[in-house]
């Protein structure tokens, strides 16, 4: 089982590429954004709750996307790899990820961090604001609050797995086609069998 974290802030492009890397590797995505989106579209109360944290720039509590994604891995069993994408995003999600992880006998093989300079990422989150109907990208100062909630709870997850030796960064910013051959690059290097 081959499974990797695609990490950066928000509108560095984890969602755009991982669209690209599961067709091309047959991972299983896992956007815990994504899994939220849903909830709120099917009005469930999980989903109306984190309507309003998401809409003001700020993180779902822990305990509610590690119990996501614990589900989202019991309902995959056949699953060749997953594809993390916007988990984890604090140090706890982290360590509760390599725990579930740990328990069915895999890890995480590498941490992919996209790096783009926080003005691209403004103009990027209010640009998708425009067409997306994502009521998180059309207020710039609620996009700020994001990246304010990235660098105080979400940096520390690099940390975690830099330690791990684990974190290999790559540009974000570029063309896409040019930042997915980085991606896979760095993924073939891990993961012979799938290059
Ligand atoms: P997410 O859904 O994870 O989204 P994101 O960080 O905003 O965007 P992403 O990095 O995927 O950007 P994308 O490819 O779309 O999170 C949304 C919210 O959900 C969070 O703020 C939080 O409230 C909540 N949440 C989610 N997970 C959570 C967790 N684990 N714990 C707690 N709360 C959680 O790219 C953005 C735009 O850039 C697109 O328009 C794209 O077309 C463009 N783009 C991409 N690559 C480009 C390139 N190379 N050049 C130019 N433009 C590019």
């Amino acid at each position: 089982m081959f499974n990797l974290i695609l990490f950066g802030p928000p509108g560095s492009g984890k969602g755009t590429q991982s669209e690209r890397l599961i067709s091309k590797y047959g991972l299983k995505h896992l956007s815990t954004g994504d899994i939220l989106r849903a909830e709120i579209a099917a009005q469930t109360p999980l989903g109306l709750a984190a309507k309003e944290l998401m809409d003001n720039g700020q993180l779902v509590p822990d305990e509610v996307v590690i119990g996501m994604i614990n589900s989202a891995l019991d309902s995959n069993p056949q699953a060749g790899g997953f594809l993390f994408d916007g988990f984890p995003r604090t140090v706890a999600q982290a360590e509760a990820l390599d725990k579930l992880l740990a328990q069915k006998g895999t890890s995480i093989a590498v941490v992919l961090a996209l790096q783009v300079d926080e003005e691209e990422l403004v103009k990027r989150l209010m640009n998708r604001g425009l067409t997306s109907g994502r009521t998180d990208d059309t207020d710039e100062n609620k996009i700020r609050v994001r990246f304010g909630e990235y660098q105080k709870k979400t940096m520390p997850v690099a940390e975690h797995y830099k330690n791990l030796d684990k974190l290999v960064e790559i540009k974000g910013e570029g063309d896409i086609d040019d930042i997915f051959q980085a991606l896979s690059r760095e993924i073939d290097l891990r993961n012979q069998d799938r290059a």
